[in-house]
């Protein structure tokens, strides 16, 4: 356990990695405390394309849920505690989220990588019209693409977010590793913070990091699952661990 906040001198390139945790204090609820079950659904009925397969509907009643609650939650804390580091360290400093919450980019954070997508953006599940920003619920009539529309063909509009089983969105992973690369000029830390470190291949940045000569820190309310391959582990809540442990605490 540690408690003595991080070091961020002049020479420190930070990459940071969030999960679901962060966003908790925020009143949002947490893939796991959910005991696989999310929001009252199976993940795999819900977050997976065989589930958007099967029942669409089901997929975006699930997914305008999360909207709603992500849109009526504020940034906390932590979230700030990044944006604070983030104006410090300029671009030695990188945030990796797997949240789809939108909370990073809400309290100002902007060297963010959204890995696993975002709730507030939407995309056709058939051609390739790029991403758009979208907030509207669909409860009721599912969404077509106007784009396919207008070529004769209907499809579904589908939520930009990568479901089990999908590969991340390119260039992720290379701006990822070309970060770590340019860090050698310096001293790389990774710090994960509230992920329980099962899903991959998220969870095994911290390998990847560390095969970069990084120091490895993990801040969360409990032990993760990847938790061995850390150097540090600070155990706690990070609207209140975080600031303390990057020196922002007010
Ligand atoms: C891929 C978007 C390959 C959805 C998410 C079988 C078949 C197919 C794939 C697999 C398989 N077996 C394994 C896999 C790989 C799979 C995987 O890892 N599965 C796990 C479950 C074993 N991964 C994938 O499928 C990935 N893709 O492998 O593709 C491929 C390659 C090429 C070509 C084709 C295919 C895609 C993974 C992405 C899935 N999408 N999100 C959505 O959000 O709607 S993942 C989902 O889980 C969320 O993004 C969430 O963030 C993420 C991980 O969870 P965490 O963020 O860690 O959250 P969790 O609740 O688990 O933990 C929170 C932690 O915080 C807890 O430890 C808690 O103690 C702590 N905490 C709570 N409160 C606080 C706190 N800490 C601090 N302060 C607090 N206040």
């Amino acid at each position: 356990m540690d408690n003595r906040p991080v070091q961020l001198d002049d020479r420190t390139w930070l990459l940071v990695l969030t999960g679901a945790g962060i966003s908790a204090e925020s009143g949002l609820a947490t893939f796991r405390d959910a005991n696989g079950l999310w929001e009252n659904h199976r993940v795999e009925d819900v977050a997976a394309p065989e589930g958007f397969e099967r029942d669409p509907s089901l997929v975006w009643r699930f997914y305008s849920q999360r909207r709603t609650a992500a849109s009526a939650c504020e940034p906390n804390a932590g979230h700030r505690a990044l944006v604070e580091v983030e104006r410090r360290l300029g671009d030695r400093f990188l945030l990796v989220t797997q949240n789809v919450d939108a909370l990073h980019l809400r309290a100002g954070s902007e060297r963010v990588i959204e890995l696993h997508g975002s709730l507030f953006v939407t995309r056709c599940s058939r051609c390739a019209r790029p991403p758009f920003p979208d907030t509207r619920l669909y409860e009721d009539a599912l969404p077509e693409c106007e784009a396919c529309r207008k070529a004769g063909r209907r499809s579904l509009l589908r939520p930009h977010i990568v479901w089990f089983g999908e590969p991340l969105f390119p260039g992720h992973f290379d701006r990822i590793e070309a970060f770590m690369g340019t860090a050698r000029r310096g001293r790389l830390v990774f710090l994960a913070v509230g992920t329980s470190g099962v899903v991959y291949p998220a969870a095994g940045l911290v390998n990847l990091a560390r095969a970069h000569g990084a120091e490895a820190w993990l801040l969360n309310a409990e032990p993760a699952e990847n938790g061995s391959a850390f150097d540090h582990f600070v155990r706690g809540r990070s609207a209140e661990a975080l600031p303390a442990l990057l020196g922002t605490a007010r």
